[in-house]
């Protein structure tokens, strides 16, 4: 018998799959499309195996699509402008663009290797010019449509990586790549204007039905619509006013300081003469804090009193005016009416300043002084010391509040999101240069779409200051202005890599195309995607930032889609030896050691063996044995039989309960799985119940004498088995085909249909009654008679504990059902 040695034959059938064009997708085919996606890599080196869980899993749902007979589309592509390359030019001196393309090559020829039935024709990588000159022309198109616009603005600034860096890439106030700690600069910096597509990005998650809850939620988070007013307080004898956000004016009685945000330009104005500089040295030291951590529930509460007082709109109280640190200047109005008996933060601010603290909402369990309150009561409650209010509930009140304010012109009802824009600037070498000239004579002006791409200069010096190398590039730094031709220089940052991959999956339906992003027809025929498969760790930004260029390019009337993904599957990670699976880590499996030590077959099957898809897990040395048994058992079997029907051996057929066994397993199996990778994603599942019938397959080689083997029956299970193995071995379900001297190939076979008569169980469940109730449950044989039934009921012991020793009067037998037994 042949061993099993994959290494034989997985080239081999990839070199079959690519000459016959197998995983090639005619876009314009009529036939029903499926729309498979991964999210694409960014090529840092190599890939290992917890990356490779990702393109299996993408992989299993392309794969079983083809046999369900769509028109499946599988691309594949890389994500490919950012700072490491650029980090990694500075330190091993390569140009970024020779270490990216290298790392593209490589990660290739692995994932070549494992099978995956990528149409490489669609690929695309974001650092070319065929993809960015188009990355560009979307810029140029929200820039006309005042979507991209310059400001300055106080931004995160690394000294060390010498670029902004977006809030989410601050940790703990330093840099999250190279740990440095971060400045606040104003600088001039370009964003896209997503604040307008807020309440739209919200909204429409409720139609995302196929989307993870959790992952809505963060996103619902990221976005945080809060609902409350805006209220004006007078300055106490001053012609000026200030206005706050508040979610809680049903607490506008209990208002006891007023608080602004370090950045607020209403801080220098409000303070009085004898208060500057100890304001001002606040403000100093406010400026080497970050403001994420500033802010947190956690830090410690900060201020300084401004020396002048604010006018309680609504019972004339003067209250005093502070600069507090947990005041953000980006939220609201960057000033608050700070209500201590009700918030926790304003609760500890005036602790620590001796501010009073006046209760307004009673706490319905605990209804007490608040001189004596040693935490604020954040719930909702009966109204107290509020004027006309009081004795409301404070639920119910919010909107009366909010009427009332707007009927005394003190305030007006109003709605905040935590959303900002999204900065997409970066002083950085290797991402798409934005395309804009500064004219001397007409100021700032776009690149023509004619003009596109910008290109990047590939000759260019990295110097030891850090600086973009296009900042000091005179060839690409001149210009002349494509309004008057005049002398010009260009923008000399480069976009936001998350930019470039907002978009690429619809690059992928017409990856060539020189005259167009994407072609409207086609995109509009292939979108949404049908279901995509990435890292939880893309469950905002990503996410959000593709959900809007969707609904922009929506608008602009070149797409008919509002949503990009149907359905979004998120994977967890691999861990070893309890970390998770990185390079830094120095914990890393790699998949071509796995592929040449067991095949490809073994690693996609264990990758996805591992756990349930959606959780994190451990890779194991042991784990990874097992599943090559498993593999290896399925080869043997099949050889067996392979070699038996060879002999011809078909011998009279006795057998007949084992044989229905192993077919009701193998139908058993069909159903189980197709539900496992349609319904459920559990893929894990599905490789168990494959396992399962291999044991009962071994068994029936094993146990039955092989001149009793039905041969039409093992006829089935080979061509069936392989056709479900080959979303998951593909090269071992296409080697057992060929060897059973089928004919085609398997990726070319329908997925097998259930036989339902296969299904059905020979034995059935008797209730059992006396006088009507239930006694006993018991199996027995279909199609028993009636004499049987009625001694088997009789023989139960709880029937004859009910019995008490009576004689029936009369039994009552209705076949494979039911024996009442009446006294
Ligand atoms: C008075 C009040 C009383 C508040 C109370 C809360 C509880 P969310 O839900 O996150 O929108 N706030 C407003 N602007 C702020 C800023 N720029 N920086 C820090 N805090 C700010 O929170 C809204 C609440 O956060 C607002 O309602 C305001 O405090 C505070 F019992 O006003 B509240
Ligand atoms: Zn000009």
């Amino acid at each position: 018998m042949n061993e099993y040695n994959p290494q034989e034959f997985e080239k081999r059938w990839q070199d079959t799959w690519e000459n016959n064009g197998l995983n090639r997708t005619d876009i314009k085919s009529e036939k029903e499309k499926f729309y498979a996606l991964v999210m694409f890599p960014y090529p840092s080196g190599t890939i290992h195996v917890g990356h490779v869980k990702n393109y299996v899993i993408g992989d299993v749902v392309a794969r079983y699509k083809r046999h369900k007979g769509f028109n499946v589309l599988n691309p594949f592509g890389f994500d490919s402008f950012g700072l490491p390359a650029e980090n990694a030019a500075i330190a091993n001196n390569i140009h970024p663009g020779i270490w990216t393309r290298k790392n593209v090559e490589t990660i290739t020829k692995q994932i070549k290797k494992l099978g995956i039935s990528y149409d490489w024709e669609k690929q695309v990588s974001t650092c070319e010019e065929d993809y960015y000159r188009w990355t560009q022309y979307i810029f140029l198109k929200l820039y006309e449509n005042g979507l991209a616009y310059r400001k300055n603005a106080a931004v995160n600034w690394c000294p060390k990586c010498n670029t902004v860096l977006a809030n989410e890439q601050v940790k703990d106030g330093c840099c999250e790549r190279c740990g440095s700690v971060v400045e606040l600069r104003q600088l001039e910096q370009w964003f896209f204007k997503i604040t307008d597509y807020a309440e739209r990005l919200l909204e429409d998650l409720d139609g995302l039905d196929e989307w993870p809850e959790h992952v809505k939620t963060m996103q619902r988070n990221w976005i945080g619509k809060s609902k409350g007013a805006e209220v004006r307080f007078e300055i106490d004898g001053e012609n000026k006013t200030l206005e706050v956000f508040t979610t809680r004016p049903d607490t506008l009685w209990g208002v006891t300081f007023m608080a602004l945000a370090p950045e607020s330009p209403l801080v220098q104005e409000l303070t009085a003469d004898d208060r500057k500089e100890e304001v001002e040295e606040f403000l100093e030291k406010m400026t080497k804090e970050d403001r994420f951590t500033r802010a947190s529930e956690e830090a410690e509460k900060e201020g300084v009193f401004l020396g002048k007082y604010a006018v309680n709109p609504v019972n004339g109280e003067k209250i005093p005016i502070y600069v507090a640190n947990y005041i953000l200047m980006e939220y609201g109005t960057g000033a608050i009416m700070a209500v201590p008996a009700h918030d926790q933060r304003d609760f500890d601010f005036a602790r620590k300043y001796g501010i009073p603290i006046n209760v307004v909402i009673e706490d319905p369990e605990n209804p007490g002084s608040s001189d004596q309150m040693l935490k604020p009561f954040t719930g909702t409650g009966i109204m107290v010391n509020s004027g006309k209010f009081s004795g409301m509930p404070s639920d119910q009140s919010l909107a009366k509040v909010i009427q009332w304010l707007e009927e005394k012109q003190l305030g007006k009802s109003s709605i905040q999101y935590k959303l900002r824009d999204w900065l997409i600037s970066r002083q950085r070498y290797w991402g798409a240069p934005i395309p804009m000239i500064y004219c001397e004579e007409c100021g700032m002006v776009p690149v023509s779409e004619n003009d596109l791409p910008v290109k990047l200069p590939h000759d260019v010096n990295f110097d030891s200051s850090g600086k973009s190398p296009l900042t000091t590039n005179g060839s690409f730094l001149n210009a002349t202005c494509p309004k008057c031709g005049g002398k010009a220089r260009r923008e000399v940052d480069t976009m936001d890599t998350f930019v470039d991959s907002s978009w690429y999956y619809l690059r992928y339906i017409n990856p060539k195309d020189e005259n167009k992003p994407f072609e409207t027809e086609d995109v509009n025929r292939w979108l949404p995607v049908d279901q995509y498969i990435g890292g939880v760790e893309h469950a905002i930004l990503h996410l959000l930032y593709s959900r809007f260029l969707t609904k922009v390019l929506y608008d602009l009337k070149l797409i008919d889609f509002k949503e990009p993904f149907k359905n979004l599957f998120t994977q967890g990670m691999i861990y070893k030896d309890g970390f998770k699976m990185s390079k830094s880590k120095g914990n890393v499996v790699s998949p071509d050691e796995m592929v040449e030590e067991y095949g490809a077959d073994t690693l996609r099957v264990y990758s996805l063996f591992i756990g349930p898809p959606e959780k994190d897990a451990e890779w194991t040395d042991s784990g990874i044995e097992g599943v090559h048994r498993f593999i290896k058992r399925i080869w043997t079997s099949f050889q067996v039989i392979i070699e038996s029907a060879n002999a011809n051996s078909l011998g009279e057929h006795k057998t007949a309960k084992a044989d229905k066994e192993l077919r009701r397993k193998l139908h058993w199996m069909i159903e189980k799985i197709t539900r496992d990778i349609e319904v459920d994603f559990h893929f894990n599942t599905a490789i168990s119940g494959m396992m399962e019938m291999s044991n009962e397959l071994h068994r029936y080689l094993n146990e039955i004498p092989r001149e009793e083997w039905d041969m039409g029956l093992l006829g089935e299970v080979i061509e069936k088995f392989s056709v479900i193995l080959s979303p998951f071995a593909p090269h071992l379900a296409e080697e057992i085909w060929s060897l059973s001297g089928k004919s085609g190939l398997v990726v070319e076979q329908k997925w097998p249909e259930v036989d339902p008569a296969a299904l059905e169980v020979d034995e059935v469940e008797i209730i059992i009654q006396v006088n009507g109730k239930l006694r006993d449950k018991i199996s027995v044989g279909k199609g028993e008679n009636r004499d049987t039934l009625e001694s088997i009921a009789m023989s139960s012991e709880n029937v004859q504990r009910h019995l008490e020793g009576k004689i029936p009067r009369k039994v009552i037998v209705i076949p494979d059902k039911l024996v009442n037994i009446v006294l």
